[in-house]
Order: C-alpha cells, then sequence, then structure tokens
C-alpha cells in the first residue's frame, strides 16, 4: 500500500496529489493514508501537506549514511558492523583486507575506482550511479557449498526489487539479474577456506540504478533501474528490503544445507529456462537449459537428450535467441 502511495506520488513530483485521489486510488481511509505518509517521510521522503491541495512529493533520499546504514543493519541483526565509504578500490577487496578484524559486516560504497567481477574482469561503479556493496559471512557450510550462496544473494536481491513494481527481474544462472535481455546487477562470490572449514565467505553486489548510458564495452548490454520505473530510488531503501529478506534466506539456506528451499523460486524467475543455450567450452551442441536443482546446477538437456549438471563456474551460458550476453 505504502509503494502504490509512493507510485502516485512520484508519478507528479513537485505536485500536489489530493488526498481524495489517494484514498480513491488506495481504498483506504484519511487517516490510513495519513499513515502510510508519515512512515515514508519516517524513511527519508521529504513530503509537504497543505490543506486542501492534498500532499506533495519533493525530494526522496537519495544519500546513504553511515548513521543510516548503520541503523538497518542493527534492526536487521543479522551482520555486526556496518562501513559507508564515499569512495574505495572494492568493497570485496576490502573486506578480504580487513577479515580479521571483522566477525561480519556490511560494506558500501558510493563509488569504487577498482570494482571487480568475477576472472579479475572489470565491474563500472561510478559515484552514486548504484548500489555496490559486500557482505562478510561465517557460514556454518562446506566449502564446497559457498558458491550457493550467490543464488541465494540472487533470490533476496530479486525479492527486495519487487517493490519495483513495473520491473521484472529474472535470474540468469549463476550470478547476475537481468531486466529483458540486459544485465542490471552482478554478484562476486569469494571465500577464504581450509579444506574441510570456511573461515570466511564475501559476496559482493552491484546494481545499476541510475546510470542513463553505459561506456562503449558494455554499453549494449548493460541496464539500470532508472530506465524501467517511474518509481523513487532509494538505496536505503533498497539495502534495507534486501537485508530483510536475505537474514531469512540465509538461514533457511544454512538449516537445509542446499537450494531446495528455493528451488521454486529460482526456476519462476529464471532467465535462462526453455531456451537453447550457448555453452562456452561446448560451443557447437544445442542444449536446452531446463532448470536449477538442490545444488545449484544447471541442467541442460544435450543433443542426445541426456541431462547434464552444469556447476558454477564451469561454463559461461548464454542465450542462443539473443546474439549479446555476458
Ligand atoms: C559480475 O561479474 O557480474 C560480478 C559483479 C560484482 C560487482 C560487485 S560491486 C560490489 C562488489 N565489489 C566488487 O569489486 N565487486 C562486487 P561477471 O559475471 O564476471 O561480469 C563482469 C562483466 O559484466 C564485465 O566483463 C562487463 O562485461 C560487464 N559489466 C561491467 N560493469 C557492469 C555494470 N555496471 N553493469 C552491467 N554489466 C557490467
Amino acid at each position: 500500500m505504502r509503494t502504490q502511495i509512493l507510485k502516485l506520488l512520484a508519478a507528479q513530483p513537485g505536485t500536489f496529489v489530493s488526498g481524495e485521489s489517494l484514498i480513491k486510488a488506495t481504498g483506504i481511509s484519511r487517516q490510513g493514508v495519513w499513515k502510510h505518509i508519515q512512515a515514508l517521510i519516517d524513511e527519508g521522503y521529504q513530503i509537504t501537506s497543505a490543506k486542501g491541495q492534498g500532499y506533495c512529493l519533493e525530494a526522496s533520499p537519495t544519500d546513504l549514511t553511515q548513521t543510516q546504514l548503520e541503523t538497518i543493519v542493527g534492526v536487521n541483526g543479522l551482520l555486526d558492523k556496518a562501513l559507508h565509504f564515499e569512495t574505495i578500490g572494492s568493497t570485496n577487496a576490502y573486506l578480504k583486507e580487513h577479515s580479521r578484524k571483522l566477525t561480519t559486516a556490511l560494506v558500501v560504497s558510493d563509488e569504487q575506482t577498482a570494482g571487480r567481477g568475477r576472472l579479475g574482469r572489470n565491474w563500472e561503479s561510478a559515484a552514486g550511479d548504484g548500489l555496490w556493496m559486500s557482505m562478510l559471512l561465517r557460514p556454518p557450510i562446506q566449502p564446497a557449498k559457498a558458491s550457493m550462496l550467490t543464488q541465494v544473494v540472487a533470490v533476496s536481491m530479486v525479492k527486495a526489487l519487487q517493490c519495483f513494481e513495473d520491473v521484472r527481474v529474472s535470474i540468469k544462472w549463476p550470478n547476475d539479474l537481468w531486466i529483458g535481455e540486459t544485465k542490471l546487477c552482478g554478484i562476486l562470490t569469494e571465500m577464504a577456506a581450509e579444506i574441510n572449514a570456511i573461515e570466511y565467505v564475501v559476496v559482493g553486489i552491484g546494481v545499476n540504478l541510475k546510470q542513463q548510458s553505459f561506456p562503449e564495452p558494455i554499453s549494449g548490454v548493460a541496464t539500470s533501474l532508472v530506465k524501467h520505473t517511474q518509481m523513487p530510488i532509494s538505496r536505503a531503501q533498497i539495502v534495507a528490503r534486501f537485508l530483510d529478506y536475505f537474514k531469512e534466506d540465509y538461514q533457511q539456506f544454512i538449516a537445509d544445507g542446499d537450494l531446495s528451499g528455493f528451488v521454486p523460486f529460482l526456476n519462476e524467475n529464471a532467465y535462462l529456462n526453455g531456451h537453447q543455450v550457448w555453452l562456452s567450452d561446448r560451443p557447437d551442441g544445442n542444449y536446452k537449459a531446463l532448470g536449477v536443482n538442490a545444488l545449484g546446477e544447471l541442467q541442460v538437456q544435450d543433443p542426445e537428450g541426456n541431462i547434464v549438471g552444469l556447476s558454477y563456474g564451469e561454463v559461461s551460458v548464454r542465450r542462443k535467441d539473443y546474439a549479446i550476453g555476458i
């Protein structure tokens, strides 16, 4: 309901929207509308009200401060420490470097000057353009299962982004979130472990929020949230929502010991399922993506009809019906 009210106000920023029209559109009472407006103001939205005119959205909370982040992390309770930076090399690199001084933590930076993807690839993370964050976790699981966390994070982030009702985000196995045919978010999971025990896992998440355009090598494949929604985008809100879902999803994953609780969600929101796919190590065959299993493997059907499970990191997969892909 709160989202609906926000959407109605955001559709006419700087303009008064009458209380009557909000009541009519939402079906709730005048007092109910007022309560939601107060809650939005508490979240940092600047909303003015005037008798006889209604409500006007003046500004959305854009900045994320250390205090705000500490509050979000404190209320959520999953992680011990919150750190906000204006600029940093890479939030993943920071947590790896400081892993001995921290137990669990969340780091968010406005800008990354050396943001990284998998295999040392570059991750574009200009100042204020996106949500660049990493979590330091100490999951009590076998090292072989750590890569499954990538998919748990993907699930929680899709749920968090569902508040943008006009956007449909899908999960491109194993570590991307896409809108349509373009990449919105990448996840990078790194680990330090001995043979039988994890020392730590760092999960980095990059979500493009406000870019209107991207530099050449990724201009055809990258997208940002602002291109798909009329809703105001608040980093604080996305972090808070993500952490709320992640706390629950992480605990379920630890209890289950695998992804069995997430298989339906992963497959209902999958980008590849049902499509012919191109596998980087077997580029000539006709493979069809069937779905993800409880081990986080992507099951594909090979040209002979056999079902094969692909592990995270083994191959790069793209849909054959689209020429571009990462
Ligand atoms: C990923 O790698 O997608 C994981 C990206 C993780 C980024 C986060 S940000 C916070 C934390 N700190 C870090 O230093 N990293 C994490 P991969 O699947 O390897 O994809 C990398 C490829 O995506 C690049 O080679 C480009 O083609 C493309 N790319 C780079 N920047 C992008 C962006 N902002 N949006 C969409 N695509 C991008």
